[in-house]
């Protein structure tokens, strides 16, 4: 039986998905060569250091570990100057409606995010209220496709794997989300997210009911 959901935050709760691909693009021009779609929603769900790593080496690039730090800081000074920008009117479809829904229901919500910078977006878009409990990027070791992220959040709500449900729009992160066990709702391109068990276009497709029936 559905207890609890564990959102993920980029490119879930938050349109910031678009932020991540723009500042690993400017990056990306500046050292020379450039970013596809596709090679960007790999970069999805994946820890800040680890995209780097891809984007470097897509551009055939292999640079000492500073300019490597100096990089990563680069591309998320630029990052967070968009998501600065954020109000609660920039929430993704269907977020705020779901949340509120959830709550009235009594069923536990947690966060679970590969971003440092959750706390920030939860602040200016004033989402930290509607969670239980929050685990993001300060907070796991192993970035998704892990588990650690989304059975950290079901210890911090006191329940077990089996009643909770992940939503999530990268492939790492449903991958995460079925290795601990959990029910994946994908949120996105069904190509992309084979793996999940539902795949929705955005939040405004899910409802209690419909998160209780993946538990039939
Ligand atoms: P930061 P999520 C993830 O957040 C993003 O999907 C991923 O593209 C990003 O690299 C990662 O956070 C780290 O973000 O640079 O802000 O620490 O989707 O797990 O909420
Ligand atoms: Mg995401």
């Amino acid at each position: 039986k559905l207890k609890a959901c564990l959102f993920d935050l980029d490119g879930v709760l938050v349109d910031t998905a678009q932020y991540h691909y723009q500042a690993w693009k400017k990056l990306a021009n500046t050292l020379g060569f450039d970013l596809s779609a596709q090679q960007n929603e790999q970069l999805k769900g994946i820890s800040r250091t680890e995209s780097l790593n891809k984007v470097l080496a897509w551009g055939g690039l292999s640079l000492p570990a500073d300019v490597q730090v100096q990089l990563a800081e680069r591309k998320n000074a630029w990052y967070v100057e968009m998501i600065s920008a954020m109000t609660p009117a920039t929430l993704l479809p269907g977020a705020a409606a779901l949340l509120i829904e959830l709550r009235r229901e009594g069923i536990s919500i947690a966060l679970g995010s590969a971003s440092k910078n959750a706390r920030l977006i939860l602040e200016k878009t004033a989402l930290r209220d509607y969670f239980d409990a929050v685990v993001d990027g300060n907070m796991v070791i192993r970035s998704k496709p892990d588990p650690e992220v989304f059975l950290a959040g079901a210890e911090k709500l006191r329940v077990s794997a089996a009643e909770c449900v992940v939503l999530e729009d990268a492939a790492a992160g449903v991958e995460a989300a079925r290795r601990a066990g959990m029910k994946a709702v994908g949120i996105g391109n069904p190509a992309d997210l084979i793996e999940a068990d539902w795949v929705v276009p955005d939040l405004a497709a899910v409802t209690v009911e419909r998160l209780d029936e993946l538990f039939c």
